[in-house]
């Protein structure tokens, strides 16, 4: 089911105060969906995501992997990562997002869900490694997931389906005044494979 009926969304930002988040539907083809994400599951360096929550280690069945212009570090859920350089599909894949975003960015973290039942909790992106209220551009394939953010303080929550090929940017102050999670769900069998291109700053830029 589509959430939305007409084409509107595409243009608005789909918050209604507080941040912006624009949806722009499929930005490439079925075909071309299929193909990167067939070379995504086969070429890139995919591993367990860990955490370390209230002092212990924990493994997730999703997993992921961290990619970008340098060896950046990255610390989320208390686990350093250091990103692993551009593929050539990743860098065309970061052109299309900056093309249509008209936004720039330095790095690439990606999450494979085997199934419906991985998902992501309720978490917002506002890591000290992150350019303050930086843009971050969500590239999907695979299966068609609900997406949903919920304001910190009114509770308001807003719902979208995310297309195999589509894109969507959450920027301005997306991340302080809302979370968002990719909800687990038993309806949904295939895997997905989801990019989110962001804007790490480096000690040196601070
Ligand atoms: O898989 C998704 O669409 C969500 C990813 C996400 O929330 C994140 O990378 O912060």
């Amino acid at each position: 089911m589509k959430l939305f009926e007409d084409q509107s969304y595409k243009s608005r930002n789909l918050l209604p105060q507080d941040g912006e988040v624009y949806y722009y539907g499929t930005v490439l083809s079925v075909q071309e969906a299929s193909e990167y994400y067939e070379r995504l599951l086969q070429h890139i360096a995919w591993k367990n995501d860990q955490a370390v929550i209230f002092g212990k280690h924990i493994e997730t069945k999703r997993k992921v992997a961290w990619y970008g212009d340098e060896t950046f570090s990255y610390t989320y859920s208390n686990i350093t990562k250091s990103a692993l350089p551009w593929t050539e599909d990743l860098l065309k894949l970061k052109q299309i997002a900056e093309k249509h975003t008209g936004e720039k960015y330095n790095s690439c973290l990606l999450n494979l869900y085997h199934s419906g039942e991985e998902g992501m909790a309720w978490h917002s992106d506002g890591e000290k490694d992150l350019k303050k209220n930086g843009a971050i551009a969500s590239m999907s394939f695979g299966a068609e997931r609900k997406f949903a953010f919920k304001h910190k303080e009114t509770k308001q929550m807003i719902a979208m389906v995310l297309e195999h090929g589509s894109l969507l940017v959450m920027k301005g102050t997306t991340q302080t005044h809302w979370m968002h999670r990719l909800p687990p769900t038993k309806r949904i069998f295939g895997p997905r494979i989801n990019l989110t291109f962001r804007t790490i700053v480096k000690d040196t830029d601070r």
